[in-house]
């Protein structure tokens, strides 16, 4: 690895997962160098363990060799950037070896599976830092152009004193009830269902937007279906369907957290509501180009929500891609996210979200499941509340 103060002419990169994310990632190691300024780098090893299936997703995606160990790629002079795309209960082990190693490391969210495993992976972020190891977290709607702006704005001040959000993150692809079991359906490899897979999103954009921090949360959980059609028959699902909390922040503020893969109708609708004493925001992925902002210092009689349609080369990453109001795509954020990722490398500035910001979304995770498993603030209605004579 070279040292920090003599950085390489190319980084090599290394991939390891090439499933869902690491298609969206592969896709945008492919193009960012075409829309931003980045330093050069080469998409060297793709890492998974069917050697057929990497070979041919390595043809596929853009990668030059590839491995069935994830190790191997660690012990390599020529690697200096490792992109964790695997399952979530591969997180800690890989992060933490790899930054040992003096990597720089990209890492899918959340951050780990547990709260001791995200201590951890935090831990050795920081002492990679030290040494010039860059380190962050995948959250990567941080980078749509929408939620960049609306952090801008919220910063300015333009929608005053935030008094409480609403963020629900809702799809429906385990609605069907004949829907296979996945690792994302069992808690020793995904450590939460919803809650960790997406709910991490909302909580995230949160802290986010808001600058904020959460102080206090209460929870349910709730598993509709438990169990699916595994390999060998009937498997028990033993994650959250839907998640429900109700998160108390530093400033005052006040949030509520929702978050299904089984809100029939719904496909991937992280859905954004901020509200003020000077105005409000209102975000929809399902509509990611597009801002609503509602400017409450207007006289009563010409407010209303107006739509921003943030494509104008002004707003955040657009003057990079295409004239005004040739809008982006989910896929995009992806590009964002490593063009900021590489800047950060260049520049030897630690990235954000960090390690240590992963790690508040999964204290917040840990403490709405705790809360849930409690059940303390939980009142049993022993009565139904109807009147004792509904009368003919
Ligand atoms: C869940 O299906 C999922 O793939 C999440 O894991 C991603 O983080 C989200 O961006 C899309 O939905």
């Amino acid at each position: 690895m070279s040292p920090p103060n003599n950085p390489p002419r190319t980084l090599g990169v290394a991939m390891i997962g090439y499933a869902f994310m690491g298609k969206a990632h592969s896709n945008a190691w492919r193009n960012v160098a075409s829309y931003f300024d980045v330093p050069a780098f080469e998409q060297k090893v793709l890492v998974g363990r069917d050697v057929d299936a990497v070979s041919e997703a390595a043809a596929k995606y853009g990668w030059k060799e590839t491995a069935t160990d994830w190790r191997t790629v660690l012990d390599r002079d020529d690697i200096h950037v490792v992109d964790i795309c695997a399952p979530g209960w591969m997180h800690a082990e890989i992060a933490v070896a790899a930054l040992e190693a003096g990597k720089h490391v990209l890492l899918e969210k959340p951050l780990a599976n547990t709260l001791a495993e995200a201590e951890a992976m935090t831990a050795a972020a920081r002492a990679a830092r030290a040494k010039g190891v860059q380190s962050m977290v995948g959250f990567n709607y941080r980078r749509v152009p929408a939620l960049a702006l609306a952090k801008e704005l919220i910063s300015e001040g333009r929608v005053g004193t935030v008094r409480h959000v609403r963020a629900a993150y809702l799809q429906d692809w385990l609605a069907d009830e004949s829907s296979p079991m996945t690792w994302r359906l069992k808690k020793e490899t995904a450590g939460s269902g919803a809650l960790g897979d997406i709910a991490s999103h909302a909580i995230d954009q949160v802290l986010f937007l808001l600058g904020d921090q959460v102080t206090e949360a209460s929870g349910r959980l709730q598993t509709f279906v438990n169990q699916r059609p595994g390999a060998n028959g009937l498997e028990d699902v033993t994650v959250d369907d839907t998640a429900w909390a109700t998160l108390g922040l530093a400033s005052g503020a006040t949030a509520s957290v929702e978050a299904s893969r089984m809100a029939t109708g719904q496909k991937n609708s992280l859905k954004l509501e901020i509200y003020g004493d000077k105005g409000a925001i209102v975000f929809d992925l399902e509509n990611l180009n597009e801002l609503q902002f509602l400017d409450a210092t207007l006289p009563v009689r010409e407010q209303g929500f107006r739509r921003i349609l943030v494509n104008e080369p002004e707003h955040p990453y657009i003057s990079a891609w295409w004239p005004q109001g040739h809008v982006l795509g989910w896929e995009h954020t992806f590009t964002h996210e490593i063009r900021d990722f590489l800047a950060a490398i260049d520049g030897g500035t630690p990235p954000s979200p960090s390690f240590e910001e992963g790690l508040a979304v999964q204290g917040v995770l840990a403490a709405i499941e705790e809360s849930a498993n409690a059940k303390s603030a939980l009142i049993q209605l022993t009565t139904a509340a109807v009147p004792a004579t509904t009368g003919a």
